[in-house]
């Protein structure tokens, strides 16, 4: 059977399940799928009357509430192009997402309208609006003094895109990742299988909304399948751990679970209502498995995604969890591996290369950016996600590494080169390397070596200083070491292993 369009996930609930609960918000807030039709379908009136029609992009750097979740369903259903901005961002980074993304309407917290507007005008944006928590800022009153119908355009094509979602690259240059409608329908599809959602659940959501993650993994599953959301401001461990009875399915980045795993009040009482807890975008120890394990009696669900190609593989609901693996590829979705030199394809098991993916789930390119689309496909259309990894003789992936130069933060992907340019932008460094070594608490640290200029005084908290003025703060280093010069191999090239092994216990007392 053909997926629903998202744009009639929330008609057909609200149809079938009128009084069903969308959405508890922790400050009381609730909407039933009645609510959820009638208030996102207000959100769609006010935008259209800013002018935005299907196909136009929508920009928004909000704060988390049950207002953001309805402005993002409202852009589903009216065919509108959702683009989400990390709350972490800095006025320079966002600058640069707003020139990109060109979108008809910027919609910003009210706080950030004095520092924002002057960029969003100067990226020639037509409108800019504001939306706060608890239905504050000048969408949210819009919104109000709209109707709750919208002229609906002709059905979307399953080609056209409902998201784009930024995500860092190699380069240096954030790129954003065209999720097409097919996407987010077909993947849900999937992981409702997959993961088993009813319209019995309830989803604990602590994630943020602009990655696909929080957004797509979490909303769309839930939306697709009628079921429930409590959603929280952002992740807490206690505020969480006091939720989880009113859950049944929980998803987080590993980060989640070490902090929850650290409270001694997390038991298997804590989780008698639990049916799942699910965790991906970085790896999870197969001791924080163990622990979680012991400590609650659940196996903790891996999966893998990323931007570009949604969720790709994950271990079963029925059937064996393996620690260490994310499981099998999903429905109509195949993993392959080539080899990291030559691109040859691998068909043996249990041989290591970089993870190749094809199906439903890949993204349609990247926004304005043709060239980078074709490099990152092999000639015969697979998408080549830079992670390295193996498929054991069960088909089951295991990721081993990273072709790409790339740090995963407490789920966050931080691209060394960006922040090696802000480095190397400081007066008096040289040049600079940025890596990621073992870190208690988000998996890997994001470190720097530096290299200054002969007769240049910079302390390690005065670059990490400036840096936060330009980057995001989890992008920012937690350690600068500097040192008199950088590895490097024959033919000149910067040795990250060499440095990952020297400064492995950074952030490990001994
Ligand atoms: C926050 N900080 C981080 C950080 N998050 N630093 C490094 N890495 C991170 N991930 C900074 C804060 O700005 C703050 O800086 C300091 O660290 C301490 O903050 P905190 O209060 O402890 O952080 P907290 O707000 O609790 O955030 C931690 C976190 C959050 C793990 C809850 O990072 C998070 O929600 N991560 C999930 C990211 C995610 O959704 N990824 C999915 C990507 S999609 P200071 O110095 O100002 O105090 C994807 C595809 C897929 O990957 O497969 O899913
Ligand atoms: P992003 O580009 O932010 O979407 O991040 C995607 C990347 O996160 C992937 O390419 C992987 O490197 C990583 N990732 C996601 N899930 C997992 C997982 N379960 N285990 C290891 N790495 C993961």
């Amino acid at each position: 059977m053909k997926p629903a369009d998202p744009a009639d996930w929330v008609d057909e609930a609200a149809r079938r399940y009128p009084e069903r609960v969308f959405l508890k918000a922790d400050t009381g807030r609730e909407l039933s799928y009645t609510s959820l039709h009638d208030e996102s379908g207000r959100f769609a009136s006010a935008l259209m009357r800013r002018g935005v029609r299907a196909g136009e992009r929508v920009a928004a750097q909000v704060d988390k509430s049950a207002e953001a979740v309805l402005l993002y369903v409202a852009c589903l259903r009216m065919g509108a192009v959702f683009v989400p901005i990390n709350v972490a961002n800095t006025p320079a980074e966002v600058d640069y997402f707003l020139r990109d993304s060109q979108p008809r309407i910027a919609i910003l917290r009210p706080t950030d309208l004095a520092s924002l507007e002057p960029l969003a005008r100067r990226a020639q944006i037509p409108h800019i609006e504001t939306l706060g928590t608890d239905g504050g800022g000048s969408l949210a009153e819009l919104a109000r003094q709209s109707g709750t119908e919208f002229p609906r355009s002709k059905s979307e094509s399953a080609d056209a895109p409902a998201a784009i979602v930024y995500t860092s690259g190699t380069t240096g240059r954030s790129k954003g990742a065209m999720l097409t409608r097919a996407n987010l329908a077909t993947n849900a599809a999937a992981l409702i299988e997959t993961w088993r959602f009813t319209g019995r659940d309830v989803l604990l959501h602590a994630l943020p909304l602009f990655h696909v993650h929080g957004l797509c993994a979490a909303i769309n599953t839930v939306l697709a399948s009628a079921s429930g959301l409590v959603l929280l401001p952002k992740f807490d461990a206690a505020l969480a751990l006091k939720h989880l009875p009113q859950a049944t399915v929980y998803m987080g980045v590993p980060t989640h679970y070490t902090r929850l795993l650290r409270l001694p009040k997390l038991n298997r009482e804590a989780v008698a209502g639990m049916r799942l807890f699910i965790s991906g975008s970085a790896p999870l120890l197969a001791q924080t498995h163990r622990e979680f394990l012991q400590r609650t009696g659940h196996a903790i669900l891996e999966r893998y995604g990323m931007t570009e190609a949604l969720m790709i593989t994950s271990n079963p609901c029925d059937g064996a969890r393996v620690p260490g693996s994310v499981g099998t590829p999903l429905p109509g979705i195949a993993v392959r591996v080539a080899n990291s030199e030559t691109g040859a394809v691998e068909t043996a098991v249990d041989v290591v290369g970089t993870l190749e993916v094809k199906g439903p789930n890949v993204f349609a390119g990247y926004w304005r950016d043709a060239d980078k689309t074709r490099g990152e496909f092999t000639a015969d259309g697979w998408f080549k996600t830079g992670d390295l990894g193996r498929i054991d003789s069960a088909g089951y992936v295991h990721i081993v590494g990273r072709a790409k130069d790339l740090v995963i933060s407490g789920g966050y992907n931080v691209y060394p080169k960006e922040v090696e340019a802000e480095l190397d932008a400081v007066p008096g460094v040289l040049e600079s390397a940025v890596f990621g070594v073992p870190h208690p608490d988000f998996g890997e640290g994001v470190s720097a070596a530096v290299v200054l200029k002969s007769g240049a005084a910079l302390s390690e908290t005065e670059l990490i200083e400036v840096l936060r003025t330009r980057l995001a703060a989890y992008k920012v280093p937690k350690r600068v070491v500097f040192v008199d010069e950088l590895p490097r191999n024959a033919i000149g090239k910067v040795q990250k292993k060499a440095l990952r092994a020297a400064f492995r216990s950074l952030y490990r007392p001994n």
